[in-house]
């Protein structure tokens, strides 16, 4: 190097690494030369943090002015992933930092690699719920998210011979370096106990309370100076011991006591199948829903002194039934504590909440048995009981004479025990209800909806998903993203629909070829990975053919694997025929008392363990399982994408977000026409996807004329030959019965209808990427025509359609 190449760090740089030190030893108390990297991690994370700060001072400044409505998510779930590479990006100082860790001799993408990976979340609806924080700071909108903070989240996923084995996920151990926590904000949450009447008003003499403690979050907008608060709470004990028990000597009940309470918040559910009418669990819901309603009041009183505009000031919006109970809660607190008239209350309450339905499935629709809510939230279980004859009064002066109707829509299940329907309770209550895709909105007012949909006719509107760009291309695929901003410059990050500027760079060999280098090296970034955490070997010249989401039998994983051993008989018959060589990756967490959705994971590893084995196959076939899925490892493996499967079952599938981020990244997808895949079919064009299977009417008419899928097995031979082995234990020659049962002989999800299609489907894709270039050439326009499928886009139409709130100014 020569004096003229010497660049002096820019001022930014040296500021950076000044602070980061300074962290280092003011903040942590460590010396550089024996710091960790856990340590520089820790430091940097404190040094940006502070550089969030004061776009967050300002932010909460602007938002205290009181023509502005505010917007509450309430979310069960926040699936945020890591911060740091994040947050950098949207202050616009990645280069900055790196340039300033590469000084100290640290190497960014590896230390951001340490932060712990929040998993406070199932899947698709806490991943929605931080796609659509990330938009609202970017939006400059109002808002603010609450949840729970979780000291366990989701598991960790390890694979033990072939079998999901579930691990603890302490990721709080090492502290979390983003949050405040705010002592002074706490509020009581009481539970149980009985009710005495004044009037209309209840005094509730309960006989638990349980201290609701607020852990802050800094949501960074991209590229703005407005930022949101995402706030979590924290269940303590209201006596840090039990000072009765305690003075009695029993020192271990006296403790005992308080880690009861403090179970509220000590662990996510991991089940996203059934509501499962765990008591835990609506402590849990309530425990969220009543804090932030406590919380919601006294800021609003802060700013206005009074309650009676609050209608016109705050909107409150529920993802799924889950924080449901928020709205006899409001009217709890507005009758009993702010002395509304029921009337009055119930106005406001009508025009604050509105309600996102997220799965038609009928398990995961919640109800609670009317004794266990009485038990715990009596006053709640009253003012249901009085909202739902106030609607039933109106249902009966509009359809007359109907009884059948009333005890349909009734929020009471008379028939099973008696409960709570609570998406019922939802859409009573709501301004405005909406689906997540075109086709699932369609459906949800057809048929979980269609009475509601005739009381209340404008009420239900569609919102169809989307997902921020920010994380899913600008983070997740640098490379990417650095040959759009080539093209078309940066402001897609802010503006997604302008990613069709690249339409014409299509028919350019140069674009094309860089993208194709592209996606090899982030195939073989993956292949890196799957390398050193399973040991094997994967070919990134192969087509990688990835199935990435929880482990349902309504995804149909099974129907993927039913056409990787199609393939596999295929290449054994044939060795010498021209194959195209493929890596069949899935990834995915199964409910831990989801007994089928285990089966499923087995038997992928079953089967990638005897094709793998196969020298006879294994160069044209591979099978892996990526353990442990989260948004980490699609940080990762999404990138990495030839082939997206987005397979499930026409009109199961809500929306899917999965399919969106794939598309983003340059994959092609292979899917049906469910969920939000209808509507990138409109904008991508048919052409440029790979459609096939039943449509959701087909589905329906099989149904109704009975399916048989026993027809579609002794007709098609080759279905049936692959059948039988499974069945017959070919991939579980050491316990020959273990996959008996594993069709399940109704074949709900109708795997064997759509088999054909699909198998001929995957040909066409084979002969597709035999032509690398015209192959790529789609992978180009799919990028350039997702930008409708932008979280920006979604989060501007709820704030516009049903939020009804506008911008900050800042
Ligand atoms: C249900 C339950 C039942 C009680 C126990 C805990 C629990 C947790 C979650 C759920 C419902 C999960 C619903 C869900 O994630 N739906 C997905 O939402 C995505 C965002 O709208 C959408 O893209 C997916 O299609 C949809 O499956």
């Amino acid at each position: 190097m020569n004096d003229f190449d010497y660049q002096p760090p820019s001022l930014a740089v040296d500021a950076l690494r000044r602070s980061i030190a300074y962290k280092l030893a003011f903040s942590i108390g460590r010396d550089p030369v024996s710091a960790n990297s856990l340590e520089w991690l820790e430091a940097t994370l404190l040094a940006t943090r502070d550089r969030m700060v004061e776009r967050w001072l300002r932010s909460n400044r602007a938002e205290s002015n009181l023509e502005t409505r505010q917007v509450y998510y309430l979310s069960m779930e926040f699936l945020i992933g890591r911060t740091l590479i994040n947050a950098l990006v949207s202050l616009g100082l990645y280069d900055e930092v790196k340039e300033a860790l590469a000084g100290l001799n640290l190497d960014i993408d590896k230390l951001a690699e340490e932060e712990p990976d929040p998993g406070l979340g199932n899947g698709g609806l806490g991943r929605l719920a931080a796609c659509f924080l990330d938009s609202m700071a970017t939006l400059s909108l109002p808002a603010r998210g609450y949840g729970i903070r979780y000291e366990y989240g989701m598991f960790r996923q390890r694979i033990v011979d072939g079998q999901q084995a579930e691990v603890p996920d302490n990721w709080l151990e090492y502290g979390n370096s983003w949050e405040f926590p705010r002592d002074n904000v706490r509020f009581k949450v009481r539970f149980g106990g009985r009710l005495q009447f004044e009037g209309a008003r209840a005094r509730w003499m309960e006989d638990e309370v349980i201290i609701a403690r607020a852990f802050d979050q800094v949501i960074p907008g991209y590229d703005t100076s407005a930022t949101n608060t995402l706030r979590l709470w924290s269940a303590r004990a209201s006596n840090e011991i039990n000072l009765g028990k305690f003075n009695q000597g029993d020192y271990f009940a006296a403790v005992a006591d308080k880690n009861q309470s403090e179970n509220v918040s000590r662990v996510l559910y991991p089940d996203d199948t059934t509501s499962s009418g765990r008591e835990l669990r609506l402590r849990q819901e309530y425990f969220l829903v009543s804090a932030t309603m406590q919380d919601i009041l006294q800021r609003h009183f802060l700013y206005h002194q009074r309650y009676d505009n609050l209608a016109d000031k705050i909107a409150i919006h529920l993802n799924d039934t889950h924080p449901v109970l928020a709205i006899p809660e409001l009217m709890r607190l507005l009758i009993d504590e702010h002395g509304f008239a029921w009337n009055d209350a119930w106005a406001a309450t009508e025009r604050i909440f509105s309600y996102t339905n997220h799965t038609l499935m009928n398990e995961a629709l919640e109800t609670w048995p009317v004794d266990m809510l009485g038990r715990i939230l009596p006053r709640h279980l009253q003012l249901i009981f009085e909202i739902n004859e106030h609607f039933l009064e109106q249902v009966r002066a509009q359809v007359p004479g109907d009884d059948g109707f009333a005890s349909r829509v009734s929020l009471i299940d008379e028939g099973n025990g008696r409960r709570v329907r609570m998406a019922w309770l939802a859409v009573v209550a709501s301004q405005k209800v909406n689906g997540v895709s075109e086709l699932h909105s369609k459906l949800m007012v057809e048929s979980l909806f269609a009475d509601f949909a005739k009381l209340f006719p404008t009420r239900f509107v569609n919102v169809t998903n989307g997902v921020t760009p920010r994380r899913w291309l600008d983070c997740a695929n640098p490379g990417l993203s650095r040959l759009v901003d080539s093209r078309i410059g940066k402001r897609w990050r802010l503006d997604l629909e302008l990613l069709v500027g690249l339409e014409p760079a299509v028919e350019v060999h140069d674009f094309i070829d860089h993208l194709r280098e592209i996606k090899r090296t982030n195939k073989q970034r993956l292949a890196d990975y799957v390398k050193s955490e399973l040991g094997i070997e994967i070919d990134p010249d192969s087509m990688f053919d990835v199935q990435v989401k929880r482990i349902h039998e309504y995804k149909r994983q099974l129907l993927n694997l039913l056409h990787v051993l199609a393939r596999y008989n295929r290449i054994l018959d044939d060795p010498d025929g021209d194959w195209v060589p493929r890596t069949v990756i899935f990834a995915g967490k199964a409910a831990s008392a989801y007994h089928a959705a285990k089966q499923v994971i087995r038997l992928i590893n079953d089967v990638a363990t005897v094709i793998n084995a196969d020298p006879r196959a294994n160069k044209l076939l591979k099978v892996v399982f990526i353990p442990n899925y989260g948004v980490s490892l699609a940080q990762l493996l999404i990138p990495a994408a030839d082939l997206s499967e987005q397979i499930s079952l026409a009109g199961t599938e809500a929306s899917g977000t999965g399919n969106m981020k794939f598309a983003l990244n340059g994959a092609l997808t292979i899917g049906t026409l469910d969920g939000a895949n209808v509507e990138m079919r409109e904008r991508i064009g048919e052409e440029n996807m790979f459609i096939f299977g039943n449509t959701a009417e087909q589905v329906e008419e099989l149904r109704r004329n009975g399916y048989n899928p026993r027809d579609y097995y002794v007709k098609d031979p080759e279905l049936f030959r692959l059948l039988n082995q499974v069945i017959g234990g070919t991939f579980s020659p050491t316990e020959p019965g273990r996959y008996r049962d594993c069709f399940d002989l109704n074949d709900n999800y109708q795997l064997l209808a759509d088999f054909r299609s699909y198998v001929e489907t995957q040909e066409q894709v084979d002969v597709l990427y035999r032509d690398p270039a015209a192959w790529a050439r789609k992978a180009a326009l799919n990028i350039a025509r997702i930008g409708y499928f932008s979280s920006d886009r979604a989060v501007a139409e709820y704030a516009e359609r049903i939020w009804q709130v506008e911008p900050l100014r800042l």
